[in-house]
């Protein structure tokens, strides 16, 4: 559905419903996610209007460093990934989880600076993300051609098909492949090659393996923002899915295993307890330090990322780094 016309368009993708759908899969998600052993609940949860306001916060953390060392090697590098992206003429820039785009404006800026031919397309679920982002580049850049796509990822992609003989330069950037479990991250990668043309680039922020502590205070900041982002998923379930959760009967828990290069993120029961959900009108059980894994946070070296890339049908071009080597916007071209 088209809903506003040039110079700015809004493409609305996501699934229009009076809500109860939504609601129905997220009870369903919860009911078998509670049910099982271990316990888990997925992190695509996290992100209702107060989880929303609380990953800004985040963001903005002095531990949270990923965002700042993403936003500072696109400062350091913008001007030779504006020359990578339209050596060719003129390409759609794609923008997966685009958000308020306050890195990717970096490159918008370094685009009309250097006068490239390109349009715009940021695609992300929050319509009002869309929408704020939209009027903002209205404001900043009004010659700009701006798409912004309302849609979840798989749904996003369709948009690429619809254009799949136009130059395509497609970001994914703030280290979100991270919150992919190993094979589910790989398999997203291959469905964005499947939707672009031999030549179409690829960027893919990554963050990298690091001094253990340092990533772990990240997501165990000292304010506990973190932690209140964790339990919003609980208030989220009592307010949507008329739960009774005791939240003080939980506890954010978060644990970097430097093998295997994840983060995870636990809410754990502090005693035996029972949690009744109206939605679902069944009772789960928890005992005393049981765990529900929340969250996954992959970290990658840059090899690993490389060959990511190299399976799913992408040759690499180059990594932007940031001054401490920690995070890296990794290019590839389709073959
Ligand atoms: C969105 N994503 C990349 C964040 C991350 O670092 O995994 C989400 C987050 N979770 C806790 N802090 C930030």
């Amino acid at each position: 559905m088209l809903l506003q016309t040039t110079p700015n368009t809004l493409i609305d993708l996501s699934r229009k419903t009076d809500g109860s759908q939504d609601r129905a899969a997220f009870a369903k998600d919860v009911a078998e996610g509670l049910s099982q052993s271990p316990k888990q609940l997925s992190s695509r949860y996290f992100y209702d209007a107060s989880g929303s306001r609380l990953f800004q916060q985040i963001m903005a953390l002095p531990e949270y460093y990923l965002t700042r060392a993403e936003y500072s090697l696109m400062q350091r590098h913008r001007s030779a990934m504006v020359s990578a992206f339209a050596a060719d003429g003129f390409f759609h820039l794609v923008d997966l989880g685009a958000g308020d785009a306050m890195k990717t404006k970096l490159l918008l800026q370094e685009l009309v600076k250097q006068d490239k031919p390109f349009d715009y397309v940021p695609m992300d679920i929050s319509g009002s993300a869309m929408q704020e982002l939209g009027k903002d580049l209205q404001q900043e850049h009004p010659d700009m051609h701006v798409r912004a796509v309302v849609a979840e990822y798989i749904t996003g992609l369709k948009w690429l098909e619809q254009h799949l003989n136009e130059r395509k330069v497609v970001l994914f950037l703030g280290s979100n492949i991270g919150n992919f479990e190993r094979e589910d991250g790989q398999d997203f990668i291959c469905q964005i090659r499947q939707h672009l043309q031999p030549g179409d680039l690829f960027m893919l922020g990554v963050d990298l393996r690091k001094d253990p502590g340092i990533i772990l205070a990240a997501y165990n900041d000292a304010s506990g923002i973190t932690a209140a982002f964790n339990m919003n998923l609980l208030e989220r379930i009592n307010r949507e899915l008329g739960g009774n959760f005791d939240l003080n009967g939980f506890k954010h828990y978060a644990l970097y295993d430097p093998q295997l290069g994840v983060m995870k993120s636990f809410l754990v029961s502090q005693r035996d307890q029972e949690v009744y959900l109206e939605a679902t009108q069944e009772r789960y059980t928890f005992t005393a330090w049981e765990a529900i894994h929340t969250e996954s946070s992959h970290k990658y070296t840059l090899p690993q990322a490389t060959e990511m890339g190299r399976l799913a049908g992408f040759e690499f071009v180059t990594s932007y780094l940031d001054e401490e080597g920690g995070f890296a916007d990794m290019l590839f071209r389709a073959v």
